[in-house]
Parts: C-alpha cells; structure tokens; sequence
C-alpha cells in the first residue's frame, strides 16, 4: 500500500476526518483511483475497527463516527467513483436490479456502494434502503419487473434471513425468473451455495462484473454458473 493509501487507513482507523480527507486529496492528485481508495485503505481500516470494537478498544460511538467519516468521504469521491465504474459499462443491456440490506441489518454502506457502481455501469437499480423484509423485496421486484435481487448482510445473525428471502421468492414462483446476488461481511461463496443464491461478490466492483456478464449473457441466469 502506497504512503497516501497507508495514511487514509491509518487517519480512518484514528477517526481523524480532516486527516481522512486531506490524503484522499492526496492519493487522487497522485492518480490514484476512487475505488482503489474505497476498496483498498478506507475497507481494510472498517475492518480493523471492526476488529477494535470486538476486542472492547472501540465502542458503538467510534463505529457510527467511522460510518459518518466513510459516508463524507463517498460524497466527495461519489462522482469518481461514477465515471469509474461507467467504464466497467456492460455492452448489451441493462438489468433491473433490486437491492437492500436484509431484515434487522442496518449496515448500508457497502450496499450503497454496490448500488452506486452497478447504476454507473448502466444497470436500472432501485436500492430499497436498510433493514429490508422479504415482502417488500418481493413487492419491488415484481412491482419493477427487476431480473435481479441483490441482498447485502453485516451480521451473521441477519445474513440466515437471506434463505428466507429466497424460499418466498420460490414460494411465489418467481425464482427461475430472477437471478439473486448476495453479498456482505457475513457471507461467503460458501454460505451463497448453501442457501441457493445465484451469486456472491466479494466487492462492488466483482459485483458489477457478475451482472455485466449476466446482461451479456455469458452467465446462466438460472445456476449463476459460467
Ligand atoms: Co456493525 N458490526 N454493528 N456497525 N460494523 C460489524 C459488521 C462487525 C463485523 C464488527 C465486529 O464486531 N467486528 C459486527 C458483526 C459481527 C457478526 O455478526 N459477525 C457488528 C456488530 C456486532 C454490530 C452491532 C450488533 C453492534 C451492537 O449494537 N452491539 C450493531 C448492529 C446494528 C444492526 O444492523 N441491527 C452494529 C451497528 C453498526 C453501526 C450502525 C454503528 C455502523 C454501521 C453504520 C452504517 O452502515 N451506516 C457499524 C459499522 C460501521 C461496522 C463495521 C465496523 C464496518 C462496516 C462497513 O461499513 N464496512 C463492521 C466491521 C466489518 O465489517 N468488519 C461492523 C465498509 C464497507 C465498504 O464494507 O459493508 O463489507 P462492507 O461492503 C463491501 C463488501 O462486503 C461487499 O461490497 C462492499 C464494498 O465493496 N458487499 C456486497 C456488501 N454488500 C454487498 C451486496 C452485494 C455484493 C457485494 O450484492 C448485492
């Protein structure tokens, strides 16, 4: 990692916003891109707060002040972040997608990532906010005639709901007809095959290019498989 990448991770981790800032400036003025510094220095200091909160260092008032600084930062970047993902643009069509963090989850920030990039690679995306219950998923894919469902989980607890999600959506005879991606710090590929997703990324940008092979049709809606 770079020295202004090392700094944004070190000035996150020590909840210093003005120091956050001042070498995300930095880095983008060395020609560093907006998704290097989301998915590289900002994730990997959530992660080590993450870490700092489970070993009772940090408290639920640094992880909202970590939320707050990230959240400032993705303004600032949001329009990089844009035009960067406009060039991942699929070549044939757009999808409609879905997408939310699942009932009793209300971590959105890599959610609205995900969500951000897929619509600036062209894709249609109604993003339904936090703490989403399988109705009012079913509601809006039916509602937008969406071809994908995308679920995001934080917690291990709200990442099981996701299964429940998926036999409603089997239940009403839908499940052939719309292609599911699920992703979150509480899942894994594993986890993804378990409960019967079509899909699982690691990252918004592996998010985007799932669903743009997806439109181009270089993946089977059905399995997800290749
Ligand atoms: Co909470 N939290 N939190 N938290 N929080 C975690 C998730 C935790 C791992 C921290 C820890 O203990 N190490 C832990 C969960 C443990 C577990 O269940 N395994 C935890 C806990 C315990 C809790 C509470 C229960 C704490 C409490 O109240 N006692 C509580 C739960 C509230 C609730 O949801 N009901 C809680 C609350 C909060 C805050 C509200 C304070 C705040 C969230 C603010 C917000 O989102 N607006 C918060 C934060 C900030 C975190 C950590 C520190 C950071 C999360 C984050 O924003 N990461 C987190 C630690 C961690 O994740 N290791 C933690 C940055 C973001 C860019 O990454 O969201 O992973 P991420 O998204 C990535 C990928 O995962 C992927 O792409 C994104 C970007 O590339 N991705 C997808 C995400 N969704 C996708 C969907 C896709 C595809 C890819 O397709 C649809």
């Amino acid at each position: 990692m770079g020295d202004p990448l090392k700094k944004i991770r070190d000035c996150l981790i020590d909840l210093d916003e003005d120091c956050v800032v001042r070498f995300v400036k930095e880095a983008l003025s060395s020609r560093l891109s907006a998704t290097e510094i989301v998915l590289g220095p900002m994730s990997a200091a959530m992660e080590e707060i993450g870490r700092l909160y489970e070993e009772g260092e940090y408290f639920i008032a640094e992880l909202i002040e970590a939320a707050d600084i990230f959240k400032k930062v993705m303004g600032l970047l949001r329009e990089r972040l844009r035009e960067e993902a406009s060039q991942l643009r699929g070549k044939r069509r757009c999808l409609k997608v879905v997408i939310g963090t699942v009932k009793g989850d209300i971590h959105d920030i890599g959610k609205t990532l995900v969500a951000v990039m897929l619509q600036a690679a062209g894709h249609e995306v109604i993003d339904l906010g936090v703490d989403v219950d399988a109705g009012k998923f079913i509601d809006a894919v039916v509602k937008y005639g969406a071809e994908v469902l995308g679920m995001s989980a934080l917690l291990t607890s709200t990442a099981k709901y996701m299964k429940e999600v998926l036999n409603e959506l089997e239940k009403r005879g839908l499940r052939s007809k719309v292609f599911v991606i699920i992703g979150g710090a509480a899942t894994t590929p594993e986890f993804a095959e378990e409960i019967g997703a079509d899909a699982w990324a690691k990252n918004a940008v592996e998010a985007v290019k799932i669903l743009n092979e997806l439109a181009e049709g270089r993946r089977d809606s059905w399995t997800g498989r290749k």
